[in-house]
């Protein structure tokens, strides 16, 4: 087969047509919406009339020059001289096996599925979710096969599925297969436009951002800059910082947003989530003492967040104390793409499912990680995501860049809530750090640049404002260090920020 463009995918299903559309008429417009390869799927149909399907379907795929492949049946493939057959996904019971098959049987690509939940086809094997396509691509580094995600597939989840769908060494999709997206639709070329008018603009975004952080190597100097910039943005702009947090902190972390110069909501109920969605700057989803409603809203409000570029901060706390946390956490990080993760040494290590760390409820025991900068950085790299994990010591990574933070007081760990309010802070400069971008609608990113730069402003300034209450001299222990803090959350100067940050970057 000559080189296969798989930008674009379509997989047939008559039975999904809308009442009055002629299957025929369907397909020559999604070729001309920029389907970029068709397979003819036929699960119901004699052989005679797959025959005369296949064949027609050809004539028409010719029109375009785009390559026509048969589902399962290489007599007919054979017959209609199509471009090639697809074989073999139908009894593998772990993904990862039937990767390695067809790179074993020389395929010239390969399907990853179901990457959402479908109904247009019964799959007998659990959805692989757009957390778990990363791994599998990895197992293709170094060949030439090609590889496509399947399953659920809309131009509402599109951006977060590509985004998502990115091995550690930074293997991407090829490209995106879809069934009903296109075949349901009344207007098929418009649907087949919209996709690839998106697969575009993240191909052209995602190579940008590989060359940044090629070339991101921060200084000190650099980062503390950008981080004065961003909060003197926040105390300008006041953005409003949407935050689905645990009922422990709501008010402190309120509070501690206000201090700072944004403007908090504490939403929790699903049902206002896509009018808040429209006025947030930013997004924190924070699951303290998760409850099933709140898991509700914290799946839409994400869903919506995505949808307008929004950055979400996730703080997943206590995310090793019950399966019931284990599981929503992992649906999740598999529906919406978080910009920033926020965790202690045990919840970053349950997240990966790491026994490295020892933990109580929602504290952390021990010193945490042996090398916590490669462990950042490697979860930074597999979440795709800019990663925080908070103790004694602070990291900070983009997947290239780590910063290690020794600011902070010993008395944030004698209060509760302290982690909640950092992922407050982050949330409010990463408000800032959007609102100075501004959304280009030919680059869109789920992960803006200045998340980074915005990750450390929201740690250093908790922790620098938490030095600073210790000294004063009305803070007797952990009740007065609290309001102490708030206070000084609100007079943090740039000068302060620059003259006791202690902030090293490390690249490597
Ligand atoms: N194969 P839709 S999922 C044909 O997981 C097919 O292997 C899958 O349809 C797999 O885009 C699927 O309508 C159906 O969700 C995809
Ligand atoms: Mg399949």
């Amino acid at each position: 087969m000559t080189e296969l463009d798989c930008s674009l995918y379509l997989v047939t299903g008559r039975a999904l047509l809308p009442p009055d559309k002629d299957y025929f008429e369907s397909l020559e417009q999604s070729l001309q919406g920029g389907v970029t390869v068709v397979q003819i799927r036929e699960k119901d149909v004699d052989t005679a009339e797959f025959y005369d399907i296949a064949l027609r379907s050809k004539q028409l795929c010719d029109k375009y020059k785009v390559p026509l492949i048969v589902n399962d049946r290489v007599d007919i493939a054979l017959a209609v001289q199509a471009s090639g057959v697809h074989v073999g996904q139908t009894d593998m019971p772990v993904p990862i096996a039937q990767i390695e098959q067809a790179i074993q049987d020389g395929a010239d690509y390969v399907g990853i599925g179901a990457v959402w939940a479908t109904t247009t086809k019964n799959l007998s094997k659990p959805i692989v979710g757009v957390r778990g396509v990363g791994e599998m691509l990895q197992k293709l580094d170094g060949t030439s096969i090609k590889s496509v995600a399947i399953g659920g597939i809309k131009s509402s989840n599109l951006l977060r599925t590509l985004h998502g769908s990115v091995s550690s060494t930074n293997h991407a999709l090829d490209g995106i297969a879809v069934v009903s997206e296109i075949m349901a639709s009344p207007h098929p070329r418009e649907a087949a436009a919209g996709l690839y008018e998106l697969i575009s603009a993240f191909r052209h975004s995602n190579s940008i951002s590989n060359a940044l952080s090629v070339r991101s190597r921060y200084s000190a100097e650099f980062v503390i800059d950008g981080v004065v910039d961003l909060m003197n943005i926040v105390r300008e702009r006041s953005p409003l910082i949407h935050q689905i947090t645990n009922n422990v902190v709501i008010a402190q972390s309120a509070n501690a947003t206000i201090a700072l110069g944004a403007s908090p909501i504490m939403a929790t109920t699903a049902q206002e989530m896509e009018d808040l969605s429209k006025i947030s700057g930013s997004l924190l989803i924070n699951i303290g003492t998760l409850v099933t409603s709140a898991y509700e809203g914290m799946m839409l409000a994400g869903t919506f967040a995505n949808a307008h570029r929004t950055p979400i901060v996730f703080d997943p706390v206590g995310v090793g104390a019950s399966e019931f946390r284990r599981s929503s956490v992992k649906n999740l990080l598999n529906t919406w793409q978080a910009s920033v993760i926020k965790g202690n040494a045990a919840e970053l290590a349950a997240l990966v499912g790491s026994n490295e760390v020892e933990s109580k409820g929602v504290d952390s025991l021990g010193s945490g990680f042996k090398d916590p900068v490669s462990f950042v950085r490697d979860l930074a790299r597999k979440e795709r995501c800019v990663v925080v994990l908070t103790g004694k010591t602070d990291y900070v990574s983009d997947g290239a860049s780590v910063a290690v933070l020794s600011n902070g007081h010993g008395l944030l760990g004698n209060i509760t809530g302290s982690g909640c309010m950092a992922g407050s802070c982050i949330a409010s400069f990463c408000a800032a750090a959007v609102a100075q971008e501004g959304a280009d609608p030919k680059e869109p990113k789920l992960v803006p640049g200045d998340v980074f730069l915005a990750a450390i402003g929201g740690i250093l300034a908790l922790t620098i404002s938490a030095e600073m209450a210790a000294m004063r001299d009305d803070v007797k222990g952990p009740g007065t260090f609290l309001p102490a803090l708030i206070d000084e959350l609100s007079l943090l100067s740039a000068q302060c920020i620059r003259d006791r940050s202690r902030l090293q970057i490390v690249s490597r």
